[in-house]
């Protein structure tokens, strides 16, 4: 799409060119810009009209975006706020390089935040609200590895402690310790949002401002004018959901969110396109996708050589030059740039004739002109319609000189030497000994002083200080009992799934006074799937224009409702987009003062391993809801095969330390967890999650035995004990999802055919029962002294009889993580491998996890144990018909 600005086509005709232009500067000045865009437009259809092939360049002269007589002066005092940046940038620097003298690899960035200061500053001073009356302010996403600026900046408004920079990145020594990064679970009061794992700010932010005209359109939050601010790295957009996501900002009309790439042109390694120009890409991505952007590239300083420059070949050279060479310019000196640059051209090098190395060393780039920047952003707040993206040209390292500055290795720059330090402090006029400075000493002028005065002030008038991760007390109340109830007397033909009954009881709590509204059901693409289509009709997709077209199926029942306060989240195909969107709403208590309540519902393949790293930063972010794994299970989607079929998901799920994993069999075991769940995450406001397996196999759900509440909590209960009282031996069957109604049939033929009483259990969920277990071990090893407590899983188990055969939908290992509470007892049996297209029977024959597997199972290992005739359990793999010489699914 971009098109190389130095591929122009010869101009035939110079003189016939000049008229045509002329012509058009007459316009622009006599009848205004609107009148010379309207006869553009004339002229291009004439031309389609003609067979003209229209050049399409959606990128722009490399200048900036805002004129000069565009422009507004600076409303801030410019001498006090560029002391201030001047001081933060020193304490982020002394942080940073303090921190790894004395610890030597400790790590923390430098030029990262050297490139942004002024583009937070000019935000901090100017636009970012604190708060909107008694509403929350602006949502303002940091580049991650920026954080000693914002670090920086808090000590300089009091918010932050000399002890707290002394901590930086000894979380775990001094107190209270300053993390690496933005990181809501370990600085709660501080961070909202974590963006260091590059590409999720982008995504996030984008589905954050979704999710705020979500919240204004239903009436949850009144309508301030609260932005989303997303500060991205240039080397960070190529991260797919960087720019992936982009277009539902425009779909949106999100004029509540902005976009500001930091380019400096650098990333880790090197520059970003040292070929090409990232800012020219990225202008015409964006607005080729029909953001409105910014380019604020060129300092104040170069306005005169514009004005000067009547042969246009400045602007030629810039269109020019490729990054790389804009990285040397700034890494070589003013020298340099009057050869390399300027001196292309001999109009150009007439320009700085008159001007010192020194002069064209400093003249500046857009991002680090604070009246540049105030005009971008002006632009940008005041924009309608639509998202605005600011690309702000800056210098990688700016400040750090010859140890630093526009430098390749400069990102990995975590200490610097003593002459650098001084050119630092000199370069910045800090007011310290030089020995001070040496050490990296941070520097706070007192709290009268005009400095500090200015800043509070300005933060005052802004509504408060930013960061700052405000959670809600709990807006909630519990489910009543009565619902669990309704899920409890079992199921009457035709019988449910798992997966039903759980759209069932949505239903049922989105109709609930005071809870219902909260409910946020987000589905990407897959509601028919999960039988929840009538829910359209009733609450309405949320479509931010209202419906404008008439649906085929109005007539029907179940017709496709879109309305401006639909509740409904159907966010299309995008497994990332909705966990985004998750994202925002599980942390609206924090971020909007209001408790919503998430139910994402989705495919359960096309989560962890499709979206990890959204969850584990949702984790981060304390987030509040329910993921609902649907089509959960190896052998229980049948048909759909290899990458359809999740039998990991529970493994993966238990990485997560705040997410509590269930699976599931019945229906009022999903009722009793759903109703705990938002008792714990939004009555009692614990920072947890939740992950639930959901089935699509339809069968009977039985009626929830007595006393069993606490056992599906904590992750098993006796479903069923056996009467086969003259039984020789006794077994322990264990089943997850669907596969207890295998454990039952098992256990009936056990009794009937091999005399043996199989017990059976619902396991609904190993990784808690795990933790728990995990957690009195450990308490037992810290108090060698005390009598040894018990884990809940031992504790149940231990008193029962014969081995232990396990069997799910998922891997073993899932299984296998109580095995050390039952010594020597467990079999576990699971779907490892490959999934395959076939129906239930074939797939659970194929994974040996069958009832046919699990009576094989049992009486292979009391035969193991001595207990059952080895003849006789070898005879009973024939009878169940199974090849003991068939292939090892966990490899086939
Ligand atoms: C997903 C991911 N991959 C890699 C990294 C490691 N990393 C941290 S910063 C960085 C370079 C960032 O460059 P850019 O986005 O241009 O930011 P700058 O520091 O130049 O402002 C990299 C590769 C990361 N944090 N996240
Ligand atoms: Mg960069």
């Amino acid at each position: 799409m971009h098109q190389q600005l130095t591929e122009r086509p010869v101009d035939l005709d110079p003189r016939e060119t000049a008229e045509w232009l002329e012509a058009l500067d007459q316009i622009v000045e006599g009848m205004g810009p609107d009148r010379a865009s309207f006869l553009l437009e004339q002229l291009t259809e004439r031309a389609r009209a003609n067979g003209v092939t229209l050049p399409i360049r959606t990128s722009t002269d490399y200048v900036n975006t805002i004129k000069p007589g565009q422009e507004v002066p600076y409303p801030g005092d410019r001498a006090l706020e560029r002391r201030i940046k001047s001081l933060t940038r020193w304490n982020a620097m002394a942080m940073v390089s303090h921190q790894n003298k004395h610890d030597d690899g400790i790590g923390g960035h430098i030029a990262t935040y050297s490139s942004l200061a002024t583009l937070l500053e000019v935000g901090f001073n100017h636009f970012f609200h604190g708060s909107y009356g008694d509403q929350p302010g602006d949502l303002v996403y940091f580049q991650g590895h920026a954080s000693p600026g914002v670090y920086a900046r808090a000590f300089l408004e009091g918010r932050l402690s000399e002890d707290h920079l002394n901590n930086f990145r000894h979380e775990l020594r001094g107190t209270p310790g300053l993390s690496s990064y933005p990181h809501p679970w370990l600085m709660k009061d501080f961070w909202q949002f974590p963006t260091v794992s590059m590409g999720l700010g982008p995504i996030n932010s984008i589905y954050q401002a979704r999710f705020m005209r979500y919240l204004e359109n239903r009436g949850m939050i009144p309508t301030t004018g609260r932005k989303v601010w997303a500060f991205l790295g240039d080397g960070e957009m190529d991260e797919p959901e960087s720019t992936g996501a982009i277009g539902v900002a425009v779909r949106e009309k999100l004029d509540n969110l902005i976009f500001v790439i930091n380019c400096n042109l650098q990333r880790l390694d090197g520059p970003v396109r040292g070929n090409g120009k990232i800012i020219q890409e990225m202008e015409s991505l964006f607005r080729g996708s029909g953001w409105n952007v910014i380019k604020c590239l060129w300092g104040g300083d170069w306005d005169a050589l514009f004005a000067r420059d009547t042969s246009g070949k400045l602007v030629q050279l810039m269109n020019e030059c490729v990054d790389g060479e804009y990285q040397s310019f700034k890494a070589k000196g003013g020298a340099y740039v009057r050869k390399e640059f300027f001196g292309r051209y001999p109009e150009t090098a007439k320009l700085v004739e008159d001007m010192t190395d020194e002069q064209i060393a400093s003249l500046h780039r857009g991002g680090h002109d604070p009246l540049k920047v105030y005009n971008a952003y002006k632009a940008a707040v005041e924009h309608k319609g639509g998202p605005t993206l600011v690309l702000a040209k800056t210098v990688k390292g700016y400040g750090m000189g010859e140890a630093g500055e526009a430098r390749n290795p400069t990102h990995q720059n975590k200490k610097m030497n003593e002459k650098a330090i001084e050119y630092f402090k000199n370069r910045f006029e800090i007011p310290i000994p030089d020995d001070a400075a040496r050490d990296g000493a941070f520097y706070r002028p007192p709290e009268s002083s005009p400095e500090i005065a200015y800043m509070q002030e300005r933060r005052r008038v802004l509504g408060g200080y930013l960061p700052n991760r405000k959670p809600v007390a709990s807006q909630t109340k519990e489910i009543p009992a009565e619902v669990v109830t309704e899920f409890a007397g079992g199921s009457k033909a035709p019988h449910p799934s798992t997966t039903m009954a759980f759209v069932g009881l949505l239903k049922r709590l989105m109709k609930l006074p005071e809870v219902g509204k909260r409910i946020v059901p987000i589905i990407p693409d897959e509601a028919r799937t999960f039988g929840m289509e009538d829910m359209f009709r009733t609450y309405g997709i949320y479509a931010s224009g209202g419906q404008l077209y008439k649906p085929h199926d109005a007539d029907v029942l179940f017709t496709y409702k879109e309305s401006k306060d639909g509740q409904i989240l159907e966010e299309g195909i995008t497994e990332a987009g909705s966990m985004a969107e998750f994202t925002a709403a599980g942390t609206a208590y924090a971020n909007y003062g209001v408790d919503t309540i998430p139910f994402y519902i989705y495919y359960s393949m096309f989560g962890f391993q499709r979206v990890g790293d959204l969850i584990w930063a949702f984790a981060d972010s304390r987030g509040k809801g329910f993921l609902m794994g649907g089509t959960s299970g190896r052998t229980t989607l049948s048909g759909e095969g290899l990458q359809h079929q999740d039998g990991h998901s529970l493994l993966l799920a238990s990485t997560v330390p705040t997410l509590a994993a269930y699976d599931p069999a019945f229906a009022y075991e999903t009722a009793v967890i759903v109703r705990e769940g938002i008792r714990r995450m939004y009555v009692d406001r614990e920072d947890l999650f939740y992950y639930i397996a959901v089935y699509n196999e339809n069968y009977q759900q039985p009626a929830m035995p007595e006393g069993a509440e606490a056992g599906i909590l904590k992750g098993i209960y006796l479903f069923k004990k056996s009467d086969a009282v003259k039984a020789k031996n006794r077994v322990q069957l264990l089943g997850s999802g669907p596969m207890v109604n295998e454990a039952l049939k098992a256990a009936q033929i056990l009794a009937e055919k091999y005399s043996v009483a199989a017990d059976v259990w619902s396991v609904t969920s190993y990784n808690e029962l795990r933790r728990e277990a995990l957690k009195v071990e450990r308490w037992n090893r810290l108090h060698p002294a005390e009598p040894a407590k018990k884990p809940f899983v031992q504790e149940v188990l231990e008193g029962t009889e014969g081995p232990i055969i396990a069997a799910s939908d998922y891997m073993k290992v899932v299984q296998d993580q109580i095995a050390q509470w039952v010594p020597g007892r467990l079999v576990a049996l699971g779907t490892d491998g490959f999934g395959r297209s076939d129906n239930r029977t074939h797939l659970r024959k194929h994974f040996e996890v069958d009832a046919a597997a699990i009576v094989v199972a049992t009486l292979s290992k009391l035969a193991r144990d001595g207990k059952f005739d080895a003849k006789k359990a070898a005879k009973a793999i024939g009878e169940m018909e199974i090849d003991p010489e068939k292939i090892d699914p966990a490899i086939a």
